[in-house]
């Protein structure tokens, strides 16, 4: 199995859909763990914009959303030159092999996804095979790069272990050609979770712009959505699964202060909820903005995107034709 560089490191691999402008969810769940694994490993990190094209969107759209997406991991401070940095669409074994994984994944299996589901529901005027079949192109994405680990927030746990189930079939009829991969989960910031509607996940393509954080919120906004987040009645600063609203704030502080619930819980004893929002939008705006100052910085430089861009996608082109190829050998396919 090929690794970027070496064996003595790990091959850690992660992909951001393009599908609209990151949140709090995306950075606290997995930017932030990309940006410490990034220094202690070889990383390939990829706008997953072939994902993106599951739900409707218009080619001006897609186009500026996969350039903004791709100058927010390099604001991110995922270096180029180290890192393996692309959009997934120019790398074009991507859909090869997930055409192949797709013959090796029982229908059965991919209907168990309950992210199909959710999203089948959201979208239900758009319910495209694509839909159905995205954790198997996410499955291809990782096998491709002989990735040792995956980090991923909570909502993706099911899709790795798809992609594990449908390597280890591979390899027990062809031998070892894919590296099983783990997933990496962070100890924090793993659900982040609705403003609105603190049942359900932070997403980005969430209609109602009040239930997430976009990194590139302008601070006044932040603080107002913080501030209308849905709390409860008790006014009680207490982390407790009946109390969804204050323990998805306090997770969030926590996430950016360090602080943990006990101590969390003893700073706001005593105080309302709107003592506690503000210290909530100020630990946000405090954590984001010097992501945001870097993000503008490379977003305005193009020439600078294109080259990183191009490069990225050489780098991992090379890597995943050595694995397609061994692929298409093993099934059969006639060698030219
Ligand atoms: N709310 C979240 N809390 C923690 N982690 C999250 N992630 C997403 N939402 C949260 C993690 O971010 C990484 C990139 O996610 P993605 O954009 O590729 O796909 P997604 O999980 O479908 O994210 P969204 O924001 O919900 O996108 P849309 O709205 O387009 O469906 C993943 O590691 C994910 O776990």
């Amino acid at each position: 199995m090929d690794t970027p560089n070496n064996e003595t490191k790990k091959t850690v691999l992660s992909f951001v859909q393009a599908s609209g402008t990151p949140t709090l969810g995306n950075y606290l769940g997995a930017f932030k763990n990309w940006h410490d694994m990034a220094a202690e490993n070889d990383c390939i990190f990829g706008v997953a914009d072939l994902h993106a094209i599951t739900v409707r969107s218009e080619p001006k759209d897609l186009r500026r959303r996969s350039v903004e997406m791709y100058a927010m991991l390099l604001a991110l401070g995922l270096d180029p030159e180290k890192n393996i940095v692309f959009l997934q669409s120019h790398v074009a074994e991507h859909s090869q092999l997930a055409w192949v994984l797709n013959c090796y994944t029982q229908f059965g299996e991919a209907s168990r996804m309950t992210q199909f589901k959710d999203k089948s529901q959201r979208h239900a005027d758009n319910v495209n095979v694509g839909l159905f079949t995205y954790p198997i192109l996410m499955a291809a994405d990782i096998l491709l790069y002989g990735a040792d680990q995956v980090p991923v927030g909570d909502d993706q746990k099911q899709h790795l272990e798809l992609a594990r189930d449908v390597a280890e079939r591979f390899n027990g009829l062809y031998g070892e050609v894919f590296r099983i991969p783990q997933p990496y989960i962070g100890k924090k910031g793993a659900k982040i979770l609705s403003l609105q509607e603190p049942e359900k996940k932070m997403s980005k393509s969430d209609p109602n712009q009040k239930a997430f954080i976009s990194l590139t919120d302008p601070t006044d906004v932040m603080v107002k959505k913080i501030k209308s987040a849905v709390t409860d009645s008790e006014a009680v600063v207490r982390y407790s699964p009946d109390k969804p609203g204050v323990s998805n704030l306090m997770t969030i502080y926590s996430c950016c202060t360090g602080k943990d619930f006990a101590a969390i819980e003893a700073e706001f004893a005593g105080r309302g909820y709107g003592d506690f929002k503000a210290a909530v939008a100020e630990a946000v705006a405090e954590e984001l903005r010097p992501l945001r100052d870097e993000y503008e910085h490379i977003l305005a430089d193009k020439a600078y995107i294109e080259k990183c861009a191009a490069e990225g996608a050489q780098k991992a082109a090379y890597l995943a034709r050595k694995t397609l190829r061994k692929v298409m050998k093993k099934v059969g396919f006639y060698q030219i």
